[in-house]
């Protein structure tokens, strides 16, 4: 099918991660996608070598007149251009409309995924949700994935790059927003090796601000292109993550990690938190799934960062063992596919 994949960057690069998640993913099953985004620039190390059947245009004001395919996916109600949608009712068969809506593990996204809105015009657009189950739109997870990752050298990729570990060091990245509390973590770090591997931005920022601690080293990242971001997750022991798109990576790379939700005004990613926590965790032993969740509410400012660290051991088990239910069900493009099938 062709399709018009419909992306505004607001802030961060979760806009256009998920969006080049989800051409990338679609366009490697054979089908053809246009992925309208207002601000590319990010793409350039995103995405330096492009995906096949992936073809980007700049979403231009007048946007370009370009005649709508056999599906058309707005990610996070963006709004397609009006011009377009008069084209969209205009077909003699419209054209399969999605809502692509953020991620959460809340239950009521349940209820909401796969519900009409009717438009005017006589268009009618459908509301996708991602979820962690089978009532939802399913997750991101591109078919060679697990196959990849099983591939992977990790001290090889590491070494290479020049960011191999020292003898006894434990490899961690960090991935946050500029309210993450870097300075308390750093020296809960600290009490092991560790090499903390920064990506750019608010992580560099704040960690440079800390002084230096015996125990640490810092090592400052370039932006990665998604594939070799997806590699730094799988060669670290501990990831921090954020967002939407390097947390559901996070969960793939089976490696204990930390998520950081995008901070909303009105507080509703502690209530995305809690939800996602209650689920992760329900399985897990008692003790461990108390200090992961003082660790990560902690980390996302719902109280302060505990003095103890989660068990080492229990942690690794869990992170490994939780994604296997995940990868039993079936993927979002394996889903989103079937979703607009049934549409047509
Ligand atoms: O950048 P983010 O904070 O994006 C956020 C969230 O999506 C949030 O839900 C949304 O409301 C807000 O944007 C507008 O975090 P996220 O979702 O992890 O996106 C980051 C993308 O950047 C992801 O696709 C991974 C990619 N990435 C790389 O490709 N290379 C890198 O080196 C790094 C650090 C990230």
């Amino acid at each position: 099918m062709r399709w018009d994949l419909f992306c505004r960057v607001i802030d961060n690069y979760g806009d256009i991660g998920v969006c080049w998640r989800l051409a990338a993913d679609l366009g490697a099953r054979g089908e053809q996608l246009r992925l309208w985004v207002d601000d590319p620039s990010a793409l350039a190390w995103m995405a330096p070598d492009g995906a096949a059947g992936v073809q980007v245009v700049r979403w231009t004001t007048p946007a370009a007149d370009l005649e709508p395919g056999d599906v058309v996916v707005e990610a996070f109600g963006c709004d397609p251009p009006p011009a377009f949608v008069a084209r969209m009712a205009a077909r003699a068969a419209p054209p399969v409309w999605i809502n692509l809506e953020y991620l959460s593990a809340e239950a009521w996204v349940a209820r909401c995924h796969g519900l009409p809105s009717p438009q005017p015009g006589g268009l009618i657009k459908w509301f996708y949700y991602p979820g962690f189950d089978d009532a939802t739109g399913g997750l991101i997870r591109e078919p060679g994935l697990a196959a990849a990752q099983q591939a992977f050298d990790a001290a090889a990729w590491l070494h290479a790059r020049g960011w191999a570990p020292r003898p006894g060091e434990r490899c961690a990245s960090l991935f946050c927003y500029d309210t993450a509390p870097v300075a308390a973590l750093l020296p809960l770090l600290a009490r092991q090796p560790t090499l903390l591997l920064l990506t750019p931005g608010p992580a560099q920022r704040l960690a440079h601000a800390v002084a230096p601690l015996p125990g640490l080293r810092c090592v400052d990242l370039p932006w990665l292109a998604q594939p070799d971001y997806d590699r730094l997750l799988w060669a670290c022991g501990l990831n921090f993550v954020r967002g939407e798109d390097s947390f559901v990576r996070a969960i793939w790379a089976g490696r204990p990690f930390v998520w950081q939700p995008y901070p909303q005004h009105d507080g509703v990613h502690h209530a995305k938190l809690e939800a996602f926590l209650a689920r992760w965790l329900a399985a897990a032993p008692a003790a461990l799934a108390g200090a992961l969740r003082a660790l990560w509410q902690g980390w996302s400012g719902a109280g302060a960062l505990p003095a103890a660290w989660p068990d080492a051991q229990a942690w690794a088990d869990h992170a490994r063992a939780w994604p296997q239910t995940l990868r039993a069900q079936t993927d979002l493009g394996t889903r989103l596919l079937g979703f607009v099938q049934g549409k047509r």
